[in-house]
């Protein structure tokens, strides 16, 4: 059973965790739709099984799948891996997802942001998306979390926070006229206030180069714990990922958060430039009004979008130029948790990574 409650997180004392407290297991969401992932999903399909069994092995995990899928997901995964039927427009449990919240006892609740496939009409990479809108309520009611409906579009993958009062996000995905067009920066600030329990929004200016969510925070920045935040970080002028990633350690040296801290950054480098091949391009089936896929395309890559799991950091193996420099970072930023890289080009090639495609619920 899970009630819809009329209220707010925060006026019911109820706050976001940051994602690196610990966890009680992980949602994911099976990919099936072939006009996002090639080859009739069949290779993201196994790469979503090695991050579910990489994160399964540290705490449980729970797979959302169609009953069209439901025998073969079932196969393909462990038996501890729980496989639930919910069915969904595509397979972003970040984004599509509760955003859990905790009231620092035994309460665990869910914020089910509306869903408009990151745009809706104007720019939206899928249509219609109502499935996924659902998904969180369903969720929810596996749970047995009570529901806040939230009064604005939002993805879980545009928002960090630190825990303690302070939320990261960036102006392109959560100001963008495709969003929540009605709303000024403060109005949306305060439901931010209202849902995650903070009183702080530290604000970056665009995303990742080319990331089709319109600018997710979570490709680009993200809290390792409070006043501590990890950026994705390239040297190479020429890179256009180079302004953005310069103009967001500005904001941030220049940022103090909502306990009055300035901010450590530590860079991790980012993998590529990473560009999908023909082939991967011609093994997705084109259909109108989907996100067109081409040879050459740049993707959106980066090791900040990992999974931090209770007693191990599940990072994306992407660039064997970069996964090792990648991991000893991430492995400075979590002492004590097991640093463990799963295979990821096949979730880059659909738009999003390891970060997308998980949800954590917080230990209650
Ligand atoms: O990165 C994400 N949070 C979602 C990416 C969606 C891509 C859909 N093709």
């Amino acid at each position: 059973m899970s009630a819809t409650i009329a209220s707010t997180p925060a006026a019911d004392g109820y706050r976001m965790p940051g994602e690196f407290e610990p966890h009680g297991g992980c949602w994911m969401a099976w990919p099936e739709r072939p006009d996002n992932w090639r080859l009739d999903a069949k290779p993201a399909q196994r790469a979503f099984a090695a991050v579910a069994e990489a994160i399964n092995a540290d705490e449980p995990v729970t797979m959302a799948v169609s009953d069209a899928e439901f025998e073969h997901c079932r196969a393909a995964l462990a038996p501890s891996v729980r496989v639930v039927e919910i069915t969904t427009d595509d397979a972003w449990m970040r984004d599509i997802g509760p955003t859990f919240v905790v009231d620092g006892g035994a309460g665990l609740r869910g914020v089910d942001w509306q869903f408009n496939a990151w745009g809706g009409l104007e720019g939206g990479l899928y249509s219609p998306w109502d499935h996924d809108d659902r998904a969180a309520q369903k969720v929810l009611e596996i749970e047995r979390a009570d529901r806040y409906r939230a009064p604005i579009v939002l993805e879980g993958g545009s928002i960090h926070v630190d825990g303690q009062g302070t939320v990261l996000t960036t102006e392109e995905c959560l100001l963008n006229p495709n969003r929540n067009p009605g709303l000024t920066r403060q109005e949306i600030e305060r439901v931010l206030y209202d849902h995650l329990g903070a009183e702080s929004v530290i604000w970056l200016g665009r995303g990742l180069y080319n990331d089709e969510t319109d600018g997710h925070v979570d490709n680009l920045a993200c809290f390792v714990k409070p006043g501590v935040v990890l950026l994705s970080w390239t040297e190479d002028e020429s890179d256009p990922t180079r302004a953005i990633a310069r103009d967001a350690l500005e904001r941030l040296e220049h940022a103090t958060d909502a306990r009055g801290r300035t901010l450590e950054v530590i860079k991790i480098p980012a993998p590529g430039p990473l560009l999908m091949t023909e082939e991967e391009a011609k093994g997705v089936t084109p259909v109108a009004g989907t996100m067109p896929r081409r040879g050459g395309d740049r993707m959106a890559a980066s090791y900040v979008n990992f999974y931090p799991g209770t007693g191990r950091i599940v990072f994306p193996l992407l660039d064997e130029r970069f996964d090792d420099a990648a991991a000893d970072v991430l492995r400075g930023c979590f002492p004590g948790r097991e640093i463990v890289g799963v295979p990821a080009r096949e979730i880059l090639l659909g738009g999003g990574n390891i970060h997308c495609i998980t949800q954590q619920v917080p230990a209650a």
